[in-house]
């Protein structure tokens, strides 16, 4: 197969590190942007040079030439876009949150299977250099059978200037963040089958909760807590890092500030630092996030090419977006929430 031309919808904010990340696979390329506003298009088509530019995503799906879709707006679209893309039978990435409710998101799978085409979702953050370090060591059996997780982001970081939406809808932190965390949480301890959840709005100038502590039992039998906080002012702000903290039979894992990751096993103690790397686009804080879109894109073309399912398929994220939904209900209701409610 040569090279697969992208068209990627959407060229807002986080866009510009998509198409950044694109420049550097081998491949893929992106051939065709797209954004309702045209101000949002000129700038991203003349700085990375793309000529066939759309304000409409059908228009630009009928012209052809493509062979996957990227779409990177906010998830009040992600429905109609995806299913855009399977009426014209087009592989399909769709950013996180996977869709407005979970219903949403089934009817999305449902779509692009009866199209026959795959769709992953663009759940980056297992992809960090970091969270993979942190997956090979568990995976390694160094700390035993681990019983007792913690993934952890807490933060006082003003996302807001950046992305003004996050302040408005009456859904923050889960949707937006917490979706990450749960998602690794996945990741490493495998899927969970009960959650209660706690939350809270600390900043008044917003419509959404920004603290939230959520309770997970997995079905291997392991607990984990997840907790999310842009309400927590730190000497130190370690915005965007997750850190981690994994109890097993054998001994312990945790990776905390400045990427460094402790493992504590049978042998001994080890320190070393799992730091991303700063690719050339980069800019710190955010070059850990950067990074794994690049490795994200570069799962998806090698799974496309070979016609391998992507880790985080729409299937896959199901699951993590049923977590999401799972936490709201437990917060509103008080209860615990048995995942089969959702999943069926
Ligand atoms: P944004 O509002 O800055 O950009 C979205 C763009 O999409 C806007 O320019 C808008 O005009 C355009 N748009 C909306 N609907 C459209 C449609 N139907 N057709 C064409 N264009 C349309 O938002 P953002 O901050 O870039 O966020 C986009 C998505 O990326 C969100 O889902 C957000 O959660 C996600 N995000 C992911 C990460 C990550 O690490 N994975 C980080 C930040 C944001
Ligand atoms: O990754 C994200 O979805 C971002 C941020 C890290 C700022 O929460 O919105």
């Amino acid at each position: 197969m040569g090279v697969l031309r992208g068209a990627l919808i959407g060229c807002g904010f986080f866009a510009v590190n998509q198409m950044h990340g694109w420049a550097g696979i081998e491949g893929a390329e992106i051939v065709a942007i797209c954004d309702r506003d045209p101000e949002c298009l000129r700038i991203v088509g003349d700085q990375f040079g793309v000529a066939r530019r759309y304000q409409d995503a059908e228009a630009m799906l009928q012209e052809g030439g493509i062979d996957f879709v990227d779409i990177s707006t906010t998830v009040g679209s992600h429905r109609a876009l995806v299913e855009l893309a399977a009426r014209y039978r087009l592989p399909a990435i769709c950013q996180k949150p996977f869709a407005p409710t979970l219903s949403d998101a089934k009817a999305m799978v449902a779509a692009m299977d009866e199209a026959g085409v795959p769709l992953m979702i663009h759940e980056n953050f297992r992809w960090q250099t970091p969270i993979i370090a942190a997956k090979a060591v568990v995976d390694s059996g160094a700390i035993g059978k681990p019983f007792w997780g913690r993934v952890s982001f807490r933060s006082g970081y003003d996302v807001f200037s950046g992305q003004p939406y996050l302040a408005t809808g009456k859904r923050f932190i889960i949707e937006d963040l917490g979706i990450h965390s749960l998602d690794i949480a996945r990741y490493l301890f495998g899927d969970a089958s009960r959650m209660t959840a706690r939350t809270r709005r600390v900043n008044p100038a917003i419509a959404g909760e920004d603290v939230a502590t959520m309770l997970l039992d997995h079905e291997s039998g392991l607990t984990s807590v997840v907790d999310v906080s842009y309400a927590t002012r730190l000497p130190e702000e370690p915005f965007p890092e997750t850190f981690l903290e994994v109890d097993g039979t054998e001994g312990s894992l945790r990776l905390g500030k400045d990427y460094r990751l402790t493992v504590h096993g049978r042998t001994g103690t080890e320190t070393r630092e799992v730091a991303p790397n700063l690719l050339p686009w980069a800019s710190r804080p955010w070059h850990n996030i950067q990074e794994s879109v690049a490795l994200i894109q570069q799962h998806w073309t090698e799974s496309l090419a070979v016609g391998r399912e992507p880790d985080t398929s729409g299937r896959d994220n199901l699951k993590t977006f049923a977590l999401v939904e799972a936490a709201y209900l437990s917060a509103e209701t008080g209860r615990t929430v048995d995942l089969a409610e959702l999943l069926g």
